[in-house]
């Protein structure tokens, strides 16, 4: 018979059970005896420049790979990735954050230890606010069931969780013979019928049903779902900006962005003209809404998430998200012939026809359209890099990553990490403002050290440029670096300086070619200049703050 597994161990299997491959942090003190366990087991270690890079990265590699593995000490490591894991807990992105801590012998009489803040619980506290579900191992009499009530939770509503690890208990045995509790959620059966009955009244007799896929139809892994339903029906699919490559944006039910008015014209007027608006998995945020362009009416919509399932005005409980969709497939909708229906522009041949013309933002992302490929991951990054990047056309689904809620700069290259280990059959293509690349750029040694080889494009536009088009100031610049000398620092990789078309060119051909490593191309571009996509934007924020 076996014995009982120490803490630190049954909790790496279980993070392995469920698929996770890879730990990213940096240690200390408090969690070194948790790190020599994971050395010694199937999991690799990552270790990132900055823990912020970390959490970014295991919230990448959430998004790929269904579960995200942050290891960290204590508060020094720990509230360092309170900001990414407040953008998982905000755009549903399973991270298990994993903390080491003081051990609970050491604890007595409340001493002074290093790390500490306040009271022992302080960064316990922290995480209370941020995540679905939290727990400090304190007790080996509890402890592995503690790991799979949280584990659990990090699955059930694909957002991060908290496991705090005292040092001094790592290596303790749980209690022997534990069973871990398999995971089955059931829906109540009557409420999952009679929301789909009601469901297929509405689609059936709708003239113009429309889906509105969502963020959390790639997170409960539902994309073939989707797909079936469109093909099966005949109704044809929209994404949001979060939800973009839901499927395969050439899919010939497929018909674009739904942005409210930030984005095209034709698509806003299909959906919103729509009297069965089937929105699934959808997150109703001021970006997805086009800042509250949108006009949706909820007594013409079908609204199904993992929290909330309504019909017109009648809401269901107790019916998981996954259930309704997959039922949807199977309760006889009436199949009805592909209408005229707007559709995507796939990416045109791009046509050099200034080599010295001097890049701008537009001719940029057109040119980038041309470059993507089936193994493409597109990474973006916060500002101009994510607003161009709605415009993108892209080929497969889930090939595209950026925070288009929360919106914390500084995601995109340490998520290019997290995404290529999580699918190493992807090369990233990491789209980045100079501002959001100052703050967490140094992530490519990462990039570096690990073999992996994202092509970072830098849009040099010298300093804030979203801000800048909201309200000016000095407040708006940043230090000008040599960004594309960044091979030099690091001893590895390539780059480019890009000023014209005829550059970019030349240099994207380059760095597909150079697999052996990452390329960074520093693209130059007018301070003023903007994607369409933000021109529309900025305008409607600006009106914003100035009303308040
Ligand atoms: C961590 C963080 N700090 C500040 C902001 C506010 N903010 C939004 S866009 C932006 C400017 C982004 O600059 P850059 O990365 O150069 O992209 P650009 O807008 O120039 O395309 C700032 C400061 C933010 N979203 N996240
Ligand atoms: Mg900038």
């Amino acid at each position: 018979m076996r014995n009982s597994p120490s803490i630190g161990q049954y909790l790496i299997e279980r993070l392995y059970a469920y698929g996770v491959r890879h730990v990213f942090g940096i240690p200390g003190d408090y969690v070194l005896g948790f790190y020599d366990q994971l050395t010694k087991s199937k999991l690799t270690i990552i270790n990132t420049c900055d823990e912020q890079g970390a959490g970014f990265a295991a919230d990448a590699y959430a998004r790929v790979n269904g579960l995200g593995v942050v290891c960290v000490t204590y508060c020094v490591g720990g509230l360092k990735v309170a900001n990414t894991t407040a953008e998982a807990f905000a755009e549903k992105s399973p991270v298990v954050v994993i903390s080491g801590a003081p051990g609970i012998k050491e604890r007595e009489k409340n001493p002074l230890l290093h790390h500490k803040v306040r009271e022992f619980d302080t960064q316990k506290k922290v995480f209370e606010q941020l995540t679905i579900a939290s727990t400090v191992l304190n007790d080996a009499q509890t402890a592995f069931q503690e790991i799979d009530r949280v584990l659990h939770a990090a699955l059930r509503y694909k957002r991060p969780v908290y496991i705090e690890l005292p040092r001094d208990l790592a290596f303790v045995p749980g209690i022997p013979h534990h069973h871990t509790p398999e995971i089955h959620e059931r829906s109540d059966r009557k409420a999952l019928s009679a929301a789909l009955t009601d469901a297929r009244e509405m689609i059936n007799s709708a003239r113009q049903p429309v889906i509105l896929a969502d963020v959390e139809i790639h997170r409960f892994g539902l994309q073939d779902q989707v797909l079936k339903l469109a093909r099966n029906t005949g109704i044809p699919v929209a994404a949001t900006v979060m939800g973009k490559s839901v499927i395969g944006e050439q899919h010939p039910f497929y018909i674009g962005t739904y942005e409210g008015a930030m984005g095209r014209e034709e698509v806003r007027q299909y959906v919103e003209s729509s009297d069965c608006l089937i929105m699934l998995g959808a997150f109703l945020t001021d970006i997805n809404l086009g800042i509250y362009t949108a006009r949706l009416d909820p007594g013409r919509s079908i609204y199904a998430t993992s929290e909330k399932l309504s019909v017109r005005y009648r809401t269901y409980e107790d019916v998981r998200f996954k259930d309704f969709v997959r039922g949807l497939i199977g309760i006889g909708l009436r199949r009805r012939k592909l209408g005229k229906i707007p559709r995507p522009t796939p990416a045109k041949k791009f046509e050099l026809k200034n080599e010295q013309a001097p890049l701008t933002v537009k001719r940029l992302f057109q040119r980038l359209n041309a470059f993507l490929s089936e193994n493409t991951i597109v990474v973006a990054d916060v500002g101009d890099a994510l607003f161009g990047a709605a415009d993108l056309f892209i080929r497969q689904r889930t090939e595209f990553l950026g925070p288009a809620y929360y919106a914390s700069m500084g995601f995109a290259v340490p998520a290019s990490v997290g995404a290529q280990l999580a699918n190493p059959g992807l090369r990233p293509l990491v789209l980045v403002g100079d501002g959001a690349f100052q703050m967490t750029g140094m992530e490519l040694a990462t990039s570096a050290r690990y073999g992996l080889n994202p092509i970072v494009i830098v849009l040099n536009n010298n300093g804030y440029g979203t801000e800048r088009h909201m309200q000016d100031g000095t407040y708006n610049d940043v230090w000008p670096w040599h960004y594309s000398r960044l091979p030099d620092v690091l001893g590895t990789g390539r780059g480019f300086i890009v000023e014209t078309e005829g550059e970019l060119d030349r240099a994207l051909v380059e760095a597909e070619k150079w697999t052996k490593g990452f390329s960074i191309l520093e693209v130059k571009l007018d301070q003023m200049d903007r994607s369409p996509a933000l021109d529309r934007l900025a305008s409607r924020l600006a009106k914003r703050i100035q009303v308040t």
